[in-house]
């Protein structure tokens, strides 16, 4: 029996151990152990500490922005920009995204507009998004999806001819660059995630970055409660605050960010070597001028080109011990919450919703090495050399 047989077909499994779709960055032990010794010896634990004031002057410097302002994830940090702009009305957003995005708006009391996104970057589509704006459109909200760069001139020329502000959910897009300019500087307002599940974390936690110091002043002001002074709270704030020990991990995964991207690139390459000329795989167009992070790599499957439908891979894959993930389905306009919209409907997100059926995130870590990378390409060329056979182990399962 050939090596490269599906374990579906009773082959051996691609990997003894399940390979997830990623794994985050790990610092030396010792080096943390170090940190947090200070830390409990000053017995400053939170409420804007030494440690996250050193991280929020390395972060706006590598990424090259005039504030950064850290939370204790990403998610609180979108929801306190959304706020920080004193909103009212629609937000127009993609529904090709994690469920925070929309969450976000709805937790300010805003209500979610989606539009449909390219067919090829997977980002939300300026055209649409135009012709969708109307009186009630307070903000809109891009994702700049997999770290791919929304198409950010057109985004910023809606912006000054609409007069209305853009929000970037950057959670996926730490360190990216468009022409050599930080994806941070565009909008007036992006939020990032640290999650463990990131390029760039500290397990939890997320950062909003903005170039107006009054916006940035009320991001610091919201984040804690809204306290102005032991006398003074001034607007409805949360408690959004990053607290000493997260703020030390991050500080150590920030040494190791070049690397660990430098790292992904090349394995990124890799597979693209190895999957650029197999029928029925896509990917996401990548525009010049782009740096990426390498945050995820995910293809675009062709059921009838490929053999297989995106879900009978996702499954096939997981019987070798390759943990693939369908980022993003459903799309979040299917869920229950969201599905009465009337921009909800599949005829309004015709790509996003054919996205939603095709795309499958492979494993993409620095940590993963080239020879697991070329497995795990072999193993899906497999898989589609044998589609006959696995589509009928499946269909009798
Ligand atoms: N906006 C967008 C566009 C987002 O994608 C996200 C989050 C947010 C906003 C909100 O940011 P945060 O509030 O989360 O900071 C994960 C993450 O939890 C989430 O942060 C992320 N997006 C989303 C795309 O992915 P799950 O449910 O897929 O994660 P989970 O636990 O299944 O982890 C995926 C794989 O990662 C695991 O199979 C193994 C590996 N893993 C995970 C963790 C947590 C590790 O190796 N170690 C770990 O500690 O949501």
């Amino acid at each position: 029996m050939s090596s490269t047989t599906p374990a579906l077909l009773s082959g051996h499994a691609a990997f003894d151990r399940e390979v997830f779709v990623t794994q985050p960055v790990i610092p030396d032990p010792q080096a943390y152990a170090d940190l947090t010794a200070a830390i409990f010896e000053s017995r400053w634990l939170t409420n804007n500490g030494a440690k996250t004031q050193q991280f929020e002057r390395q972060l706006t410097t590598h990424l090259g922005v005039a504030f950064c302002k850290t939370f204790c994830n990403g998610t609180t940090a979108l929801l306190t920009a959304l706020r920080a702009l004193g909103l009212k009305g629609e937000v127009i957003t993609t529904p090709f995204t994690f469920p925070a995005t929309p969450h976000c708006i709805e937790w300010n009391g805003l209500t979610p507009v989606f539009c449909d996104v390219r067919a090829d970057t997977y980002n939300l589509d300026p055209v649409v998004v135009e012709k969708s704006i109307t009186p009630a459109t307070c903000a809109i909200l891009p994702v700049h999806v997999f770290g791919n760069p929304c198409d950010v001139a057109a985004f910023e020329d809606i912006s000054q001819r609409y007069g209305i502000p853009i929000v970037y959910d950057a959670a996926h897009a730490f360190g990216v660059s468009v022409n050599n300019r930080q994806i941070g500087t565009f909008g007036s307002l992006s939020a990032f995630s640290f999650h463990a599940t990131k390029v760039f974390h500290c397990a939890e936690g997320g950062a909003v970055v903005a170039a107006d110091s009054s916006l940035a002043a009320r991001l610091s002001l919201l984040r804690n409660f809204g306290i102005v002074d032991e006398n003074t709270v001034s607007g409805i704030g949360l408690n959004g605050k990053l607290d000493e020990l997260h703020a030390a991990l991050g500080l150590l995964v920030l040494e190791q960010i070049d690397e660990e991207i430098s790292r992904r690139g090349a394995l990124v390459q890799r597979y693209h070597l190895q999957l650029d000329e197999v029928p029925g795989l896509a990917f996401q167009t990548i525009h010049p001028g782009t740096t990426l992070n390498n945050y995820n790599f995910t293809v675009e499957i062709d059921a009838e080109a490929f053999g297989l439908t995106r879900d009978q891979v996702h499954f096939a894959l997981r019987s070798e011990n390759i943990i693939s993930r369908k980022y993003f389905h459903p799309l979040c306009s299917e869920n229950e919450c969201y599905r009465d919209l009337a921009s909800s409907t599949e005829s309004n997100l015709a790509n996003a919703t054919r996205l939603s059926e095709r795309v499958l995130s492979l494993p993409l870590y620095g940590a993963l090495t080239s020879h697991e990378v070329d497995l795990i390409a072999q193993t899906l060329i497999s898989l589609s050399e044998y589609a006959g056979d696995v589509r009928q182990v499946i269909r009798s399962l």
